[in-house]
C-alpha cells in the first residue's frame, strides 16, 4: 500500500478534513525523495562536507543541510497548506504570502537534515517535522503559530536516510512507517501500527560523562554493573545520529539520552523541530518523553531554536533515568560554571 493509498484510506476515516493536512504530508514525502535522491549520490555530486558558511548557531552549514532546507521550503512555499515554517537553519520564522496565505492552515516546524556531519562517514540522517494548527486568524503565519506546547501537534513524524529511507510519522492516530521502494518512487507501508517495545538499549554520548549530572552519571554506571552474579542486561548503542538512534530504539525498545551537561545547561537538542515531534511520536507508540523531570510535550516553549535536555523510548527506561535524576542531583551541578552553550 503506498502512502498515498493510505492516506486516501485515512481520509475517509476522519470527516470533514480539507485533505490540507494530508497534502502537506505528501509534499514532505516529494522533497524527502529528491533530498534522498542527493544524499545517495552525495559523495559523487559534491554534496559532502561543509558549505563554507556557518548557521544562525554558528555551526557550519553542510552542502546537503542548505539543499535540503531549500526543497521543503519551496515545497511548503508550492502548496497552499502552510501558512509559516520555522527552520534550524532560519533564525527567523519564514511566513509563507501567496494567495492562499488567508487559508492556510498549518504551521510547519523542520530540521531539514539532522546530523549532517554524519553524511561524510556514510552514518544515517534524518529530516525531522512538527504540524501545528495556526492560532493567528488569516493571512501569512506568525511566530506564535510556531510556539505552541508539543500537546497541540497535530502531526509529526521523521524521515531516516540510511540503508533504506523510511518516512515515520502521526497524525495523532498511532505512528506508521512506510519505506520508499526505489523502483516505483513511492513509500510504502512497511510498519504499520508502530509501537515501542520495553528494551535494553541505552543511547547516550558517553564522551560527556565527566560533564553530566551525578544522576545521569549513576544511571550510566547501573547500566554497565553485573547484576546479580550475571553480565548487565543492557546494551549501549550510541550513533550519534539522533534519528537513527531513535528509529532503533522504536523498532527493538530502549532509551535515547541527550541531557544537560556542563557544556550545554539545557541540553544540545531542540525542543521545536527535534524534541517535540519525537516525543509526541514515541507517546503514540507507547513510549515517554521527558526533559528528565517534564514531558516534553508540556514545555511552554518561548523561543523556536531553544534547547531542552531528552530522555526518550521506552517507559520503564525513561522512568529509570528519571529515578536516578530525582535521587542524585549533584550540589556541583546546582551551581554550575559559566556554559559555554546554555542557549
Ligand atoms: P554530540 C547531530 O549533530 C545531533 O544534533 C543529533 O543528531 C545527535 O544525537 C547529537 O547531535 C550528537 O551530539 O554532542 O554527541 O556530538
Amino acid at each position: 500500500k503506498t502512502l498515498s493509498q493510505f492516506i486516501a484510506e485515512t481520509q475517509r476515516e476522519v470527516p470533514f478534513q480539507t485533505g490540507d493536512l494530508a497534502r502537506l504530508i505528501q509534499d514532505i514525502s516529494i522533497a524527502a525523495k529528491i533530498v534522498n535522491r542527493e544524499i545517495n549520490k552525495a559523495g559523487l555530486a559534491d554534496m559532502l562536507g561543509a558549505a563554507g558558511s556557518a548557521n544562525i548557531h554558528g555551526e557550519d552549514v553542510q552542502k546537503l543541510d542548505e539543499f535540503a532546507n531549500d526543497e521543503f521550503l519551496s515545497v511548503f512555499r508550492a502548496g497552499d497548506a502552510c501558512c509559516v515554517i520555522a527552520s534550524e537553519e532560519n533564525e527567523k520564522v519564514i511566513p509563507l504570502v501567496h494567495e492562499f496565505s488567508h487559508r492556510a492552515k498549518y504551521a510547519v516546524l523542520i530540521d531539514p537534515i539532522d546530523g549532517s556531519s554524519n553524511t561524510e562517514v556514510n552514518v544515517s540522517i534524518g529530516t525531522i517535522f512538527s504540524i501545528y494548527t495556526r492560532l493567528s486568524e488569516n493571512g501569512p503565519g506568525t511566530e506564535a503559530d510556531c510556539l505552541q506546547k508539543g500537546t497541540a501537534q497535530v502531526a509529526a513524524g521523521y524521515v531516516i536516510y540510511g540503508s533504506c529511507t523510511m518516512l515515520v510519522y502521526s497524525t495523532g492516530n498511532g505512528v506508521n512507517g512506510f519505506t520508499l521502494d526505489p523502483s516505483i518512487g513511492e513509500f510504502c507501508l512497511s510498519h504499520p501500527n508502530m509501537r515501542i517495545p520495553e528494551g535494553k538499549f541505552y543511547s547516550i554520548n558517553e564522551g560527556n560523562f565527566q560533564r553530566f549530572e551525578e544522576g545521569i552519571q549513576k544511571f550510566i554506571t547501573y547500566c554497565q554493573e553485573e547484576k546479580s552474579g550475571s553480565a548487565s542486561p543492557y546494551i549501549s548503542r550510541h550513533i550519534g545520529s539522533m534519528v537513527a538512534d531513535f528509529h532503533r530504539n522504536l523498532i527493538k525498545g530502549g532509551v535515547f539520552i541527550y541531557p544537560a551537561s556542563k557544556e550545554y545547561l539545557k541540553g544540545k537538542l531542540r525542543l521545536m523541530y527535534e524534541c517535540n515531534p519525537m516525543a509526541f511520536l514515541i507517546e503514540q507508540a507507547g513510549g515517554k518523553a521527558s526533559d528528565g523531570y517534564n514531558r516534553i510535550l508540556e514545555i511552554n516553549p518561548y523561543n523556536i531554536h531553544q534547547r531542552t535536555p531528552l530522555i526518550i523510548g521506552s517507559v520503564e527506561m525513561v522512568e529509570e533515568v528519571e529515578h536516578f535524576l530525582k535521587q542524585n542531583t549533584s550540589p556541583s551541578f546546582k551551581n554550575p560554571p559559566k556554559a559555554i552553550i546554555n542557549f
